[in-house]
């Protein structure tokens, strides 16, 4: 059985095609527009936009990780 204590930390890395929504579904988990979406060619790069946020459910730390799309 799995306990969750107070330095339990959860990491959340999506990954998928290009395209299919990843950065879309990390915004709205932070309902807000802090990763960037496109659509056409893929958007999230390596340098500029592969990035990661966290947020907290009580003592508990999301951490979501948004990645460069599979071609
Ligand atoms: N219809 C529909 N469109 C969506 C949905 N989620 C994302 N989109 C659109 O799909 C396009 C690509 O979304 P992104 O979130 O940038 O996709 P991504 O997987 O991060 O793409 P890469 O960063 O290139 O890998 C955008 O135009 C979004 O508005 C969805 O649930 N439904
Ligand atoms: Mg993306």
């Amino acid at each position: 059985m799995l306990y969750l204590t107070e330095s339990t930390t959860c990491n959340i890395l999506l990954i998928g095609k290009t395209g299919t929504g990843k950065s879309s579904f990390a915004n709205y988990l932070f309902d807000t527009d802090i990763f960037t979406t496109g659509s056409g060619e893929p958007v999230t790069g390596w340098k500029d936009n592969f990035q990661y946020h966290h947020f907290y459910i009580s003592d508990i730390v999301i951490n979501v990780f948004d990645s460069v799309g599979l071609l």
